[in-house]
């Protein structure tokens, strides 16, 4: 008989002698979180909750055991902390394989607003004292699910959504773990979430859906080659309406995405302001630096504010430069600059230099440095796209700007690009939708041997979305390209747009193939 029969009938007689079955263990998983976690609102909680349905889903090799606690806090100073509930204590003793964390929604009460700078701390905390158990178990955290409620002392989603969701993200980001975006869910079914706090059976049904899918896409923790492959949700900024994303990686190593930022409630594109920056190093955890700069820091500009419209970022020996269009005038059309803030921080710290004299009166700056350190710089709309070098200085032109050609059906919205040896000038269209009669942008793109053209128009590579315009930047990163662009999924408004990310493939000619768009029937799903 060869060893290796002989070892596997030994390993067998031991199994039989220690009574180890061959049966497979089942996965323990333990949810802690508040009254929603609880099941309030729903009928029954003990079927109807979305800890239940979600182990209803599972099925038997999984069990899931719930904490739900009315009223409690991530925060350890908040009116309730869940710190201190027997729900927690419970938890801690529960064994766990999996712990899914749904805290949040209470710290956003006003009591506890004081002690927000405390958030992510706790949060952090909460996640090791789970890590430390013996089970080492795999934490998962929820962001807080869209709440509805209009009183402003009380739960609302301006300080769940736009607050509490981004810190939650944060403390996963910091501790390596894994996030569930749970705050889109519901964001567009407030009729699921009857009392404006707590989702009913159907809702509550939609979040156990999203866990159960999480957990189908993913039985293991993904390692960071994984979560570069599977990359956050579309759209991957929820907690405030973005557009017009311009993607840079630094060399910090991170991927940082300058965008423009639709105020809430809409007041319409006149009204764009206070633009932010995001970061990630894995393309699931996105970090909102926070404000970057506003129309009232642009001591050149119309003094009536707003128009602070799609900008770009270009970063020289330690210095960041940000460009944006913004009008100086109150008549717009002709007094459109290029304005430029610089910092020595990629995400902070701006200060308003000037503008850039020279340039035609467009917008939608666009900053490409190429492989020499040439940098260009680009600008239109209406139908005029322009192209010029900048100085070393990187403030000034370098001659005058041209007209780019060789485009077909341009919009506005410039991008340019080089992969292999190919410049590419990426832009949205005039398109109108013949079953509607409505106006989309579709992007198409052109090629070049040079970065000032002219330009060989090649076709449409992203689609359009559900929104009135699109706009879009690409970029490589960590071995992969991705297209940013934006849509209105979450809002179903063209003035509430949400970025998005994709990935983008090159056919091996270096044309390009249609971006898939994920979640693009977001809006119909419902
Ligand atoms: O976001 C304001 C304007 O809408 C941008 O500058 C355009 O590209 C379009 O997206």
């Amino acid at each position: 008989m060869k060893l290796k029969n002989l070892l596997c009938i030994a390993v067998a007689a031991m199994m039989t002698v220690t009574g180890v079955s061959a049966k497979k263990k089942q996965t323990r998983i333990t949810i802690i979180g508040d009254s929603i976690t609880a099941g309030i609102g729903t009928e029954n909680p003990e079927t109807d909750s979305y800890p239940a349905q979600l182990a209803e889903m599972l099925g038997k090799s999984y069990v899931v055991n719930s904490f739900g606690s009315s009223g409690t806090t991530m925060l350890k100073r908040g009116d309730s902390p869940y710190w201190i509930s027997g729900a927690y204590a419970k938890a801690l003793e529960s064994e766990p394989d999996i712990v899914f964390i749904a805290l949040g929604t209470n710290d956003s009460k006003r009591q506890n607003r004081r002690y927000w700078e405390e958030y992510v701390k706790d949060a952090c905390e909460m996640i090791i004292s789970f890590q430390e158990l013996p089970t080492s178990p795999r934490v998962i955290v929820m962001t807080p699910i869209a709440s509805f409620g209009t009183d402003p002392n009380g739960i609302s989603d301006s300080y769940v959504g736009r607050i509490v969701a981004p810190k939650t993200i944060e403390a996963a980001d910091r501790m390596r773990v894994e996030v569930l975006d749970m705050h889109s869910v519901l964001v567009r079914r407030p009729d699921l979430v009857p009392d404006t706090v707590h989702p009913n059976r159907e809702g509550a049904a939609k979040m156990a859906q999203k866990m159960y899918d999480y957990l189908m896409d993913y039985p293991q923790k993904p390692s960071e080659k994984m979560t570069i492959d599977a990359m956050a949700n579309n759209p991957f900024i929820t907690h405030m309406y973005t557009a017009d994303p311009s993607a840079h990686v630094w060399e910090d190593g991170r991927l940082y995405v300058y965008a423009s930022h639709d105020l809430f409630p809409p007041r319409g594109c006149d009204f764009m302001d206070r633009y932010h920056v995001f970061s990630t190093d894995n393309m699931i955890h996105w970090v909102d630096h926070g404000e970057i700069l506003n129309s009232g820091q642009v001591p050149w500009g119309r003094r009536e504010g707003g128009y602070m419209w799609a900008p770009d970022c270009a970063y020289k020996d330690g210095t960041y430069y940000f460009y944006f269009p913004h009008p100086s005038g109150t008549n717009t059309g002709p007094t459109w600059k290029i304005g430029i803030a610089t910092s020595k921080e990629p995400a902070a710290n701006f200060k308003v230099q000037g503008y850039i004299e020279g340039v035609p009166s467009f917008i939608d700056p666009c900053v490409f440095m190429d492989d020499d350190g040439q940098v260009y710089l680009y600008n239109g709309g209406g139908g005029k796209c322009y192209g010029g070098k900048l100085k070393d200085n990187m403030i000034e032109l370098d001659g005058p700007m041209v007209a780019m050609e060789g485009l077909y059906d341009f919009h506005e919205g410039t991008w340019v690009h080089k992969y292999n040896g190919n410049y590419y000038l990426t832009y949205p269209d005039n398109y109108i939708k013949p079953e509607d009669g409505k106006g989309y942008n579709r992007m198409h793109y052109a090629m070049s041997k040079s970065p000032l053209g002219p330009w060989e128009y090649k076709g449409i590579m992203l689609e359009e979305t559900d929104c009135d315009t699109s706009h879009g930047s690409i970029v490589e990163y960590k071995g992969q390209w991705y297209m940013f662009y934006h849509n209105c999924s979450l809002s179903g408004r063209g003035n509430l747009r949400s970025i998005c990310v994709d990935r983008l493939y090159y056919n091996e000619d270096g044309t390009i193939q249609i971006v898939e768009q994920r979640n693009r029937s977001f809006l119909e799903r419902f």
